[in-house]
């Protein structure tokens, strides 16, 4: 009997790429690229990355859900969202792209590239102050996959690292605070904070103009997790008011960024595409036929969403 998995990546070389590494480890199963499913009622799972509204509610024999992405608020947020087992990403390889990026974004504001960027457009020749990484205070929103693996690899590099997590945690050379009572004295630690927060009702719009004053003034933002825990015109106001010196921010409310939007010009902002951890489906395809493996055999899944707590 054959077992139909609709795939929706949004990326023509990704689709040909995960159905060749989908074939190699489940082999009988047969890989429908979305919008062309087939018949509805043949679907029996479906590997996605922001599927629209109510699509998955039309397989009235799916039976789980597989994230293409680590975060799931592009599934959660369907109104029409069936009532299925939800899985994630969690994989080795994105993690440590992860990780690359948030160590190169917070060496860039620590040895203070910005600044040197912009001597070198005036030609100037000039030393600037330097505190060593252990009088560098980093803050990690989120601690959990990606930001512990960021916080650990960055207090190795010396720098003085702390966490904020929903529940509490304790981690070998990282302050930890949680839940709200531990967020302001977080934020008020803060030089450079990295938000790796899965975006859920309690964590959009974290990044208000209340937040950005919590933090010391100078303070630096790097956003790897969801463009909405950002209130874009505060982010805007504290740049230019000078409180926050550098935002360096790789996702947004609208993807792709529309061409008008000031985070495109505005000097103190660094744009990337969305692009600090993108899933590797040689790396990620073995879940998800690990998972294919359990549900044919009635066994629980691995990488379960809490959809409670919606991540
Ligand atoms: P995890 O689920 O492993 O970790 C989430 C962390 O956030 C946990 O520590 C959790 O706390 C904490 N958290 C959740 N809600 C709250 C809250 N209300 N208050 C305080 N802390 C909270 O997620 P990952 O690390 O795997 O991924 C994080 C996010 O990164 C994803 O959801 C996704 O949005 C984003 N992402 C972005 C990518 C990109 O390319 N830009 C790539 C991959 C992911 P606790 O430990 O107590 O549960
Ligand atoms: C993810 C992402 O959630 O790529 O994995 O944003």
């Amino acid at each position: 009997m054959s077992w139909v998995l609709v795939l929706k990546v949004d990326a023509p070389t990704r689709e040909a790429w995960w159905q060749t590494e989908l074939a190699r480890r489940v082999p009988d199963i047969e890989v429908r690229i979305w919008p062309d499913t087939g018949p509805l009622d043949a679907v029996d799972g479906a590997l996605v990355w922001y599927p629209p509204p109510g699509d998955l509610a039309r397989y009235p024999n799916l039976q789980a859900i597989f994230s293409i992405g680590a975060g799931v608020d592009h599934i959660i947020n369907d109104p029409d969202l069936p009532a299925l087992p939800l899985t994630r990403m969690v994989d080795t390889n994105l993690t440590e792209r992860m990780r690359e990026y948030v160590v190169l974004h917070v060496l860039r504001y620590h040895r203070r590239q910005p600044d040197y960027d912009a001597l070198q457009q005036a030609r100037r020749w000039e030393e600037l102050d330097q505190p060593h990484a252990s009088g560098r205070r980093v803050g990690i929103l989120g601690l959990g996959e990606l930001g512990t693996s960021s916080a650990n690899a960055l207090a190795l590099l010396g720098f003085d690292v702390a966490g904020w997590s929903r529940r509490p945690k304790s981690l070998d050379g990282v302050a930890t605070f949680h839940g709200a009572d531990g967020l302001v004295p977080f934020l008020s630690r803060t030089e450079i904070l990295v938000c790796l927060l899965p975006l859920t009702a309690a964590t959009s719009g974290l990044i208000d103009a209340a937040f950005l004053a919590r933090l010391p003034a100078g303070a630096a933002l790097i956003n790897a997790a969801r463009g909405d825990h950002v209130v874009d015109p505060d982010l805007l106001a504290a740049l230019d008011r000078g409180h926050i010196t550098g935002a360096t921010l790789d996702v947004f409310s609208e993807e792709p960024l529309p061409a008008d939007h000031a985070y495109w010009r505005h000097p103190k902002v660094t744009v990337t595409p969305h692009i600090s951890a993108i899933t590797d489906p040689v790396s990620s395809a073995d879940q998800v036929a690990e998972n294919i493996h359990r549900l044919r055999a009635g066994e629980p899944l691995i990488n379960l969403v809490d959809l409670n707590q919606g991540y």
